[in-house]
């Protein structure tokens, strides 16, 4: 990559405890540590936010963030990492979308678009449709475009579906901040 190309992006998430019963976010901090010292350097990060689960169900709500990040590995290297993490804080990898102690998607490699077969799908399939990828990437890097399309971040915003909620964790409803996307009901 060039220096102008933007930034490997990786979205975190966790709606499980974890090893001793650690919450989601002392499992998302330590898993920022792990990233480090496996050849994945931080370069911003997102505060931690609240979603309720996509599709909706009666999981526990989530806590999600992104990162930007820089490192040395190509696309495939890089999600194994990943992969390897997750297991190492406990994570079995069973049905789609079910509860988990920890997730480490792969958003964005640059400007990379890669179809498959094979993963990663670059950029991630679905990070265009979640509020809970969108919101704390406008947060990081709100210049950001999807490099298929061209969309800003603010733009894919505007766009999302119906029915997604996801604000600021431990923040009280009603602050300044965009803490509900067109919940259920509004037009
Ligand atoms: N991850 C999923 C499925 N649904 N919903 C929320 N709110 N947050 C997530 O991280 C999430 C989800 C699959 O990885
Ligand atoms: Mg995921
Ligand atoms: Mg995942």
């Amino acid at each position: 990559m060039t220096v102008a190309d933007p930034d490997i992006l990786i979205a975190l998430g966790a709606n499980l405890p974890g090893a001793a019963d650690a919450a989601p976010v002392a499992t998302l901090e330590a898993a920022l540590e792990e990233l480090e010292r496996r050849d994945i350097d931080l370069l911003a990060r997102s505060g931690w936010w609240e979603s309720a689960p996509v599709p909706a169900s009666d999981q526990p709500w989530y806590v999600n963030g992104v990162v930007a990040i820089r490192t040395a590995l190509d696309p495939v290297a890089l999600l194994a990492r990943l992969h390897e993490i997750e297991a190492g804080f406990g994570r079995r990898r069973g049905v789609r979308n079910e509860a988990r102690v920890l997730d480490l998607d792969l958003i964005a490699y640059g400007a990379v678009v890669r179809r498959g077969p094979e993963p990663p799908i670059l950029p991630h399939p679905r990070a265009a449709e979640r509020a809970f990828v969108l919101f704390p990437l406008a947060e990081i890097r709100p210049e950001w475009r999807h490099p298929e399309t061209g969309a800003g971040v603010r733009q894919l915003i505007a766009r999302l579906p119906a029915g997604q909620i996801c604000r600021p964790l431990g923040k009280p409803w009603g602050n300044s901040r965009p803490i509900a996307v067109k919940p259920p009901g509004n037009p």
